[in-house]
């Protein structure tokens, strides 16, 4: 561990998800969500890995919570399961689902621990899948606003931090849009409809918010990798600033700008439109800018390509025009080590929207190599221990030299998890997790994090 430098000028937290934590997935009325059935089908998941079981979280969140309390961790992101909330989707209400979230979230307060709370992580109900496509459908709307009352009601005391939907980016495009996630269809279509369907119950669910959790403050986790011109070409910086419009931009935009971009309104020939009345409904509908951001890509200009958006004009790539990687590789493919990518993020972010406050509330990596290392050997993830250093010094400088207003920075993530399609084979954890017997140990980039954050370590053994 090394010696603690300057205290970056942001909070700490670490991230999970609900499906990728609890397990009990039929425990105590839990009903069934479109990753359970994803899950069953064979080949969807590596090594045919399920969430079934994952950290067993729902019956060991008292010792996790302990363990981020004796580390000095005073932020925690998790996500309410919109199944175990309504097993149906909708109708009525379990009150068992409900109750472990109060037990979860009044252990953290116990612990000093301020919780932040994402209504929707990708678990819908299969019920609605079934009903009416689920979010190709604008039959989720009012649905997905009953569901957000339900839980401000019974549980917007315990904490003033929420956002709506998590990096509905990944579940449209890769979920309906690629059929590479739930409930894996390939359709760009629904895709868009899809966009389009999450605006709008997110707008409904902030109305809810308003009235219900006064003082509180709301968000949407959006998600987006920084695009890097592949050449000096003016066209590739058209096509890098493209590719940002297309993923963040698709619902940055409407919820700051009233409209989706021009760029993706010329190309996408299919697209919803955002009305008058929706665009004054997101209008105010967050409070701070939440993004998520891992990655970037390089992007060039090429007139006719289709991405998985549908019509874009532009292409992307991992290597220069010299074949050199964008980063070092982690051990997922998707993630190279790019924290220069993070700092212009975090500024293109600030400069086209203008946000009050932007809280990064998912970071992290997966250390190219770790599931294959043997214990103890693990923990020693020093990939990863560089990996936060310089992303966190990358998010330092956006702040204290660009003046970007980020206030918080979440690490994903607690525990090892279900990587989704990746299943227990990527390891992007704080604290490794023995899949066998659920036991935990801290890997030296929790303790090299709590150290540079300057938390309170109260664990004598850590
Ligand atoms: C998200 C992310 C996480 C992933 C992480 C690593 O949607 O919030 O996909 O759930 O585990 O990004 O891939």
């Amino acid at each position: 561990v090394e010696a603690a430098q300057t205290t970056p000028p942001f909070y700490l937290g670490f991230a999970t998800a609900a499906p990728q934590i609890e397990g009990a997935n039929a425990t105590d009325g839990r009903g069934p969500s479109i990753w359970d059935t994803y899950e069953a089908i064979p080949g969807n998941i590596d090594n045919g890995d399920t969430s079934a079981v994952a950290d067993d979280f729902y019956h060991l969140y008292l010792n996790d919570i302990a363990a981020m309390r004796l580390l000095g961790v005073k932020r925690f992101r998790m996500s309410i399961a919109w199944p175990r909330i309504f097993p149906s989707g909708d109708g009525q209400v379990n009150q068992q689902g409900l109750d472990f979230y109060a037990r979860v979230l009044e252990a953290l307060l116990v612990a000093g621990i301020e919780p932040h709370v994402t209504l929707y992580h990708w678990d819908l109900p299969q019920a609605l899948q079934d009903r009416f496509g689920g979010w190709n459908s604008d039959q989720i709307v009012p649905i997905f606003a009953q569901y957000a009352a339900t839980v401000f009601q019974a549980l917007g005391d315990y904490t003033t931090h929420w956002t709506t939907v998590n990096e509905p980016w990944t579940f449209c495009f890769l979920g309906y849009g690629q059929g590479s996630g739930a409930p894996g269809i390939n359709d760009k279509v629904q895709a868009w409809n899809c966009v389009h369907n999450v605006l709008q119950a997110h707008a409904a669910a902030v109305k809810q918010f308003r009235a219900l959790v006064p003082g509180g403050k709301i968000s949407i986790n959006l998600n987006c990798d920084w695009a890097q011109p592949l050449t000096g070409a003016p066209s590739d910086a058209d096509a890098a600033q493209r590719k940002m419009e297309f993923m963040l931009g698709a619902f940055a935009d409407p919820i700051f700008k009233g409209d989706f971009p021009a760029s993706v309104k010329q190309r996408i020939s299919f697209l919803p439109q955002i009305t008058p009345q929706l665009a004054a409904d997101l209008n105010g509908s967050v409070d701070y800018f939440a993004l998520n951001h891992y990655t970037s890509t390089f992007v060039a200009n090429q007139q006719g390509a289709m991405g998985l958006q549908g019509a874009c004009d532009y292409t992307e790539t991992q290597v220069d025009v010299n074949g050199k990687l964008i980063g070092d590789q982690a051990e997922s493919d998707w993630l190279k080590v790019t924290p220069w990518g993070f700092r212009l993020m975090l500024n293109w972010v600030n400069n086209r929207y203008q946000p009050n406050e932007i809280v990064v509330t998912e970071n992290g990596m997966s250390m190219k190599g770790e599931s294959a290392m043997p214990m103890p050997q693990a923990l020693q993830d020093t990939q990863r221990v560089n990996f936060c250093r310089d992303y966190v010094a990358a998010a330092t400088d956006a702040v204290n030299l660009d003046k970007v207003p980020m206030t918080g920075y979440f690490a994903w993530s607690l525990l090892d998890n279900f990587e989704w399609g990746n299943g227990y084979s990527k390891r992007f954890g704080l604290v490794h997790v023995d899949f066998k017997t659920q036991q935990r140990y801290y890997k030296a980039s929790a303790k090299f994090l709590v150290n540079l954050f300057n938390c309170t370590v109260l664990d004598p053994t850590y």
